[in-house]
C-alpha cells in the first residue's frame, strides 16, 4: 500500500495520536496553554515524524479530514480537562491548504459545541506562508475564528518572506519566535538581538510573545530578563501523550 493509502487508513483505525507540550508563564511558572502536535504510530514502520506525512496530506488534500480529526481529539481532551475545573487551552497547527477550506470556521463551531468546549480555550497557531498565498480569503477565515472566541498565533516567527505588515492587517494575538533564534541564546549578540526586537515590536502592537525551543535555564534568565511572556521546549517538558500531563493540568490558572 502507498504511503497515502496508508495515511487514509491511519484516520480510520487509531492510528493517530496527539501529544502535547506545554506554554509556560514566564513569571509564575503557571501553564498558559497546550500546544497539540501530531503522532502517527503505524503498526509496521513505527512512529513516522509529521514532517514525513504532513507535506504529503497536503499534497493529496488529506490534511482536511486529518485536521478534523486533529481538531475534534484536542477537544475532546479539552472537555475532559476543563470538567476537572482547570482552564486548560490547547493550541492547534493549521496549514496552508485549511485557508482554502471555507467551512473551516462553522466546522470548528460545530467542533466546539459536540463537544461543550468554549471557543476561547481553543487557539490556532499558523505560519506565514500559510496565509501569504491568499492573504484576503485568510484574513475573513480568521475573523471568522476570533468571532468564535479563538486565539491566533503566528508559528515560527521571523523566519517567512513576509512584510511585517501583515502584523497590522491580520486579526493575531500572539507570535512565537522561531527556535532558530533561541537556540544560541544568550551568547550570540545577533540573535539577542533580533529577540528583543520581537519583543520590543510585540509590544508596541499589544502581542503576546512565545518563545519556543527553550532548552536551558541561561535560555530561559535571558528571555525573562528581556520581557518575555511565555516559553515552551525541552527544558520544560518535550511534547507528551494526554495521560502524562496531569501535573501540568493542575497548574493552569
Ligand atoms: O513535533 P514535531 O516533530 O513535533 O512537529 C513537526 C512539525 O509538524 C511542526 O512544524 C508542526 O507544526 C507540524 N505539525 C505537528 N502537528 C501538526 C498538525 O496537527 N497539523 C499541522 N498542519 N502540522 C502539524
Ligand atoms: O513548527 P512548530 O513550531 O509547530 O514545531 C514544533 C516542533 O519543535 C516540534 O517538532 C516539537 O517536537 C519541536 N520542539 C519542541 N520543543 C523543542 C525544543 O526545546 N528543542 C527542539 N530542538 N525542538 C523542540
Ligand atoms: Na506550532
Ligand atoms: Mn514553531
Amino acid at each position: 500500500l502507498e504511503l497515502e493509502a496508508q495515511l487514509r487508513q491511519a484516520i480510520d483505525s487509531n492510528q493517530l495520536e496527539l501529544h502535547y507540550q506545554p506554554k509556560v508563564l514566564v513569571e509564575t511558572g503557571g501553564l498558559a496553554g497546550l500546544e497539540a502536535l501530531l503522532r502517527w504510530n503505524h503498526p509496521e514502520q513505527g512512529r513516522i515524524p509529521p514532517m514525513e506525512f504532513i507535506p504529503l496530506a497536503e499534497e493529496t488534500g488529506l490534511i482536511i479530514p486529518l485536521s478534523y480529526w486533529v481538531i475534534e481529539e484536542a477537544c475532546r481532551k479539552l472537555a475532559k480537562w476543563r470538567k476537572g475545573g482547570a482552564d486548560v487551552k490547547v493550541a492547534i497547527n493549521l496549514s496552508a491548504r485549511q485557508f482554502h477550506d471555507e467551512k473551516l470556521p462553522q466546522r470548528i463551531e460545530a467542533i466546539l459545541q459536540r463537544n461543550k468546549v468554549p471557543g476561547s480555550a481553543l487557539e490556532i497557531e499558523l505560519t506565514e506562508g500559510a496565509v501569504m498565498d491568499d492573504p484576503g480569503r485568510a484574513i475573513v477565515i480568521l475573523q471568522r475564528l476570533r468571532a468564535l472566541g479563538l486565539r491566533v498565533s503566528v508559528d515560527d516567527f521571523g523566519t517567512g518572506y513576509s512584510s511585517l505588515a501583515y502584523l497590522k492587517r491580520f486579526p493575531i494575538n500572539a507570535v512565537k519566535i522561531d527556535r532558530s533564534f533561541v537556540m544560541d541564546l544568550p551568547g550570540d549578540a545577533e540573535d539577542a538581538a533580533i529577540v528583543r526586537a520581537i519583543l520590543d515590536l510585540a509590544r508596541a502592537l499589544n502581542l503576546d510573545v512565545v518563545a519556543e525551543g527553550v532548552e536551558t535555564a541561561e535560555q530561559l534568565d535571558f528571555l525573562a530578563q528581556a520581557g518575555c511572556g511565555q516559553v515552551q521546549g525541552y527544558y520544560f517538558s518535550p511534547p507528551r501523550p494526554a495521560a502524562e500531563l496531569d501535573a501540568w493540568i493542575s497548574k493552569a490558572s
